[in-house]
This record gives C-alpha cells, structure tokens and sequence, in this order.
C-alpha cells in the first residue's frame, strides 16, 4: 500500500510560459498571462502547476539555458510578478513548482564569464575545462569523442584560455562541474533555496542523471564510424556520484513541504531507476521516465524514427505500474511534456473523424493509471501536431533546427534526406508542443492579439480546436477531462493508489483492471480505428460493474474506434 501524500493524488498541470498566454501583446507569453488563465486551469481540477524555466535566459534552449537563477526573462516579467504568481496559486488552493535546471548554466551567467575569464579564475573548476589534445599531425583534437544531446560535438574550444569546455546540450549550455563543492554549494543557494523562500512547492528536476560524469571522461566506444562523435550516454548518464549528490540536495529540500520529479533520460534498467525513486533512497519523489513518449526515437538519433505499435504503447506505459507494486516507489503518468510531440498524433489518431474521440480514450487511461498524472498545456483540449505541409521555417527548436543544418549539408549524396527528416519532425519535433496555446478561433488562436505576431506561428487547426468553443460543451473533450479528473479524485485509492493489472485481449485493446479501497475498477480502451468484439474479462465477470464513463454509447459486447470506457464495483 503507498502511503498518500497530497504530490501523490495532486492533478499537475505544465505551462510553457512564451506559448500560454500573452497578456501585453507583444507576441510572448508571460507570468501575468499565466495569472490571467489560472481560474480556468483550477476549474479543469488541476492541483499543482508546473512553469517551465522562466529564468533570466538568452533563450537559446528556451529558458533551458539560464543566466540568473535569481532572476527573470524580461519579457515575462519581474520577481514580484512572479511572487504575485506564486500568491495567486495558492490563493486559490493550489500549488506552485518551478523547473530546476542545474546541470547546466548559460554561457552568459555570471559565474561562466568569471570561469572563462581566465585559468586562475576561482571560479575556473566551476566548470569542465581540458585541455586540447592533438593528433600524429599535430592539428588540435578535443579532449574525447562525445557527441552532445543536441547532435553537435559536446566540447567547445575557448580562444581566450586556450581550452575546451564541455556541454552536453548546446554549446551555449556549458556543464557546471559538480564534482566541486563550492559550486555545489553555489548552486543549492541560488537556484534552490532563494525560491524555496518564496514559498514554491517543489521542482521538476531537468535531466537529472547528468551531473556526474564518468571519471577521466573517457573517449566512447566507436559505433557510428562515419560520425565526427559518438553517443556517449553511458560516460554522462547515472555517474558514480550521483546519488550522493541527489542526497545532499534532498538535505535541502528536505526543510520544506516540496517534492520533486526528476527527468531521467537514457535509464532503461529498471534497478538503476529504481535506486532514484525508492523513498528509503531519499532522492528525489518520483521521475519522468522516457519509456513510452520515447518509442519510435532512436536514442542518441532522435530523428531517426522506427515503427513502433499499440503493443509497444501498452507495454511501456504500464511498465512502471508494474515495477513501483509493492515497493516504496512512486511514479508518474504522462504522454506529454515540451519536449514530445502531441498525445493523440503520436499514439493514436489526428484526422478529424477520430481525434476527439481518440483523446477521450487517452484521458481514461492516463486518468485511472497509478502514478501522479501530469497534463501538458493544450493536452486537456487535444492539440495535435502541425500538418507535414508546415513550413521548414516554422521549426524554431534548437534540435530541429541543427538537424535541418546537418540534413541540408547531406542532401547532396542523399536527395531523399529532406522529406525523411520532415517526416521525422512531424511526429516528434519539440516544436508541437510549443506553438501557441489555442484559447479561440480569432487569428492569434486567442493567444496574443491579431495585430501582433506570435513568437511560433499558431497552426492551423486552432479554427476547430480551441478552448472557446469546447468550455461548457458537453461533448467536449475539455469537459470530458473535467469529468476523469473529477472520478479520479472522489476514487484515489483505486486510481491514483491502487493496485494495476493488465489484462490480455489482443494487441489494440488496453484492458486492465484496478483494486483499492475494497473496490474494483476495469478500463478497457481501443487503440484502433477498427471496430473490435470484446467482452467482460473473467477476471471481474462475475463482479457487479456499472459503466462509470465512456465515450460512446455503442453496444456492449464490442469497442468502436478508440472507444473507451470506465467500469467500477463497490463493495
Ligand atoms: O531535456 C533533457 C533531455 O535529455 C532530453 O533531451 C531527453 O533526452 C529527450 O527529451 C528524450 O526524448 C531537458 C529539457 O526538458 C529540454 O527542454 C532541454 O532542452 C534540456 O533538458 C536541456 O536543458
Ligand atoms: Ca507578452
């Protein structure tokens, strides 16, 4: 049984603050937007909210590179807006997190500019600095072959001092150096503390199992020989020290009432997430894992794409439902975050005849999964990914955009690569996720005025999905989200708490049941467009179950297209 804790049951709802809500029509969202749309996210039956980073930031990884964790990106406003924000939160009996991202800094925080200024800096170990290495000709090398997550080489070369730097995302996101405690230290007080003292209620941690790397920063094994680097996540990814640094930022948190969920990419051991999670651990609460919006994504390649089917859906999305039973683990229950294309594109259907429909059965899944459920921004209204005829141009993340780079310097011996890569794109590009929010059918989709021009150009189907037209109507999937929020909150021991079991009925059809509170519950979902024959599993046959949601009134004995329902027993 897991003990409950109100970051448990708390429905979390993640904003993207440049695509909310632009409140001074300048084309960029901002913290009073934000404010401006919190009734409307409490009345969804949302109970914590999650901004990504709204820090001082050049803004090269949107907000992921920052440059003053004590600051914030001028056009979404001021700390006090902010403080104002956090008020306003729990004014209405909600909860606030922010993201924390201390792998990296920009390259243009403070204590980067004093680390490069010179070699005698103090604070020059900061960060990871080596020097070149140079081959039998003497032409300079960087220090290893390792290839950063956003596809470049991870080592930059510093003119000024005459070494390399290392980054694992862009080279404008230098790695701090966690194996110095001053910046350690540096770090807990500036990006943690001085926001804890604003009365935030945790963080979502970013790409956690990064800041201990392998000692001596060994080259990687040579797998793609005709690449400059190589994928090098073993050397980057859950290093020796990494626990111990996770404990003594528990230390910290430890003081307050806060939980965290940290995103753990390249993890797929179970045992290795499992030494994250367990609360004996005392790490952190819970981890996004990339199992399920990962599929198709070839890790280290993102774009290269492989097919991947219903039974690969449910096996992934239930893998941790499975692994946390029975232990002092907890998990989390998503399909969307910024950095994954939409929901009902990617594990579903889009085209108009099944799209409502589709994110209905979606909706009953996630919302009777064990596990705290996350809901990305547009998701509750079901946003779709942009069409394959959207402009190259319109892609505007700093992965797509250096793929695009690499694809367009190959097209010369392959003229195919161009239409590949925007096939690619069109499911699992960043950038679905970030156009702006669809609140209305006017022009700017409601998300800044007509007049201006939004940072991401709202795509088209903003006409037919949108806010406006789905509040307060009854078919709505908007309303339909209100409604399995509703069920999961009045239910907690059997959906957010209780005991998961899946059961078999053939590759498109999610069944499975849940137990908790001396009741049982039975979720049965087609992931196809096919009409499918189904009947109650023997398993609760003989329970009295009665229909508490579905999203179509067909006959009994067999499951529309993406149709799914909701069965419970009472006792
Ligand atoms: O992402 C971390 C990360 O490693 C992802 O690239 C992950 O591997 C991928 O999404 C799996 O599909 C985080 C942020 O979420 C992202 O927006 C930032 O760009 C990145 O960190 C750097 O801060
Ligand atoms: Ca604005």
């Amino acid at each position: 049984q897991h003990e409950h804790k109100w970051w448990k049951e708390g429905i979390v709802y993640q904003i993207y603050p440049a695509s909310f809500k632009d409140s001074n029509n300048d084309g960029i969202g901002d913290i009073a937007g934000i404010i401006s749309k919190l009734d409307y996210i409490r009345e969804l039956g949302v109970d914590i909210i999650w901004i990504s980073p709204h820090y001082k930031s050049p803004q090269v990884d949107m907000g992921y590179d920052i440059s003053d964790y004590e600051d914030i990106h001028e056009p979404y406003g001021t700390v006090e807006d902010v403080e104002m924000l956090i008020q306003a939160v729990h004014d209405r009996g909600m909860r606030i997190i922010f993201d924390l991202v201390i792998n990296h800094t920009s390259n243009l925080h403070a204590w980067f500019l004093e680390s490069r200024s010179s070699k005698s800096n103090p604070k020059r170990d900061w960060y990871i600095w080596r020097p070149a290495k140079y081959d039998e000709n003497g032409n300079r090398c960087r220090p290893n072959n390792w290839r950063s997550n956003f596809s470049e080489p991870a080592w930059t070369w510093d003119e000024n001092t005459q070494e390399y730097y290392l980054h694992l995302y862009a080279a404008e996101q230098p790695d701090l150096n966690w194996e110095n405690e001053e910046c350690r230290h540096a770090i807990y007080d500036s990006a943690i503390r001085f926001w804890l003292e604003k009365g935030i209620d945790g963080f979502r941690v970013d790409t956690v199992n990064r800041y201990s790397k392998y000692p001596g920063l060994p080259d990687a094994e040579v797998t793609q020989p005709r690449e400059e680097t190589q994928i090098a996540f073993k050397y980057f990814t859950n290093g020796p020290r990494i626990h111990e640094f996770l404990r003594e930022i528990n230390d910290v948190l430890s003081e307050y009432d806060v939980f965290t969920v940290g995103e753990l990419p390249n993890t797929p051991n179970e045992s290795d997430v499992m030494q994250y999670i367990s609360a004996q651990a005392k790490q952190l609460n819970m981890v996004f894992n990339f199992d399920t919006v990962g599929l198709g994504q070839t890790p280290g390649d993102r774009f290269r794409i492989t097919p991947y089917g219903n039974v690969d859906f449910k096996r992934e999305l239930t893998r941790w439902q499975r692994v946390i039973q029975d232990t002092d683990a907890w998990t989390t229950v998503f399909l969307e975050n910024h950095d994954q294309g939409r929901s009902i594109s990617r594990f579903a259907s889009d085209v108009p005849e099944h799209r409502v429909m589709a994110g209905k059965m979606l909706a009953m899944i996630l919302g009777t999964l064990t596990g705290t459920l996350f809901i990305y921004q547009g998701q509750e209204i079901g946003m779709i990914n942009a069409p394959l005829t959207w402009p190259v141009e319109e892609y505007k993340c700093i992965r797509s955009v250096n793929y695009l780079k690499m694809i367009s310097e190959r097209l010369n011996h392959d003229p195919t690569a161009l239409s590949k890569a925007l096939k690619a794109l069109q499911m699992v590009a960043r950038d679905h996720a970030r156009v702006p929010m669809q609140w209305d059918s006017t022009a700017n989709a409601g998300f800044c005025s007509e007049a201006v021009e939004p940072w991401m150009s709202v795509v088209g189907s903003y006409m037919e999905i949108n806010v406006a037209d789905q509040i307060g109507r009854k078919d709505s999937l908007l309303e339909f989200w209100k409604k399995v929020l509703d069920l999961r909150k009045l239910h907690k021991d059997l959906f957010v708490y209780g005991r998961f079991q899946l059961i078999e009925q053939g590759d498109d059809l999610m069944t499975f049941t849940k137990h908790g509170g001396d009741m049982t519950s039975l979720t049965v979902a087609n992931l196809s467009s096919e009409m499918k024959k189904w009947e109650i599993p023997s398993l609760v046959a003989s329970t009295d179950m009665k229909l508490i949601i579905g999203n179509m009134k067909g006959p009994m004995d067999q499951l529309g297209p993406y149709e799914g329902r909701v069965y419970i027993s009472s006792p």
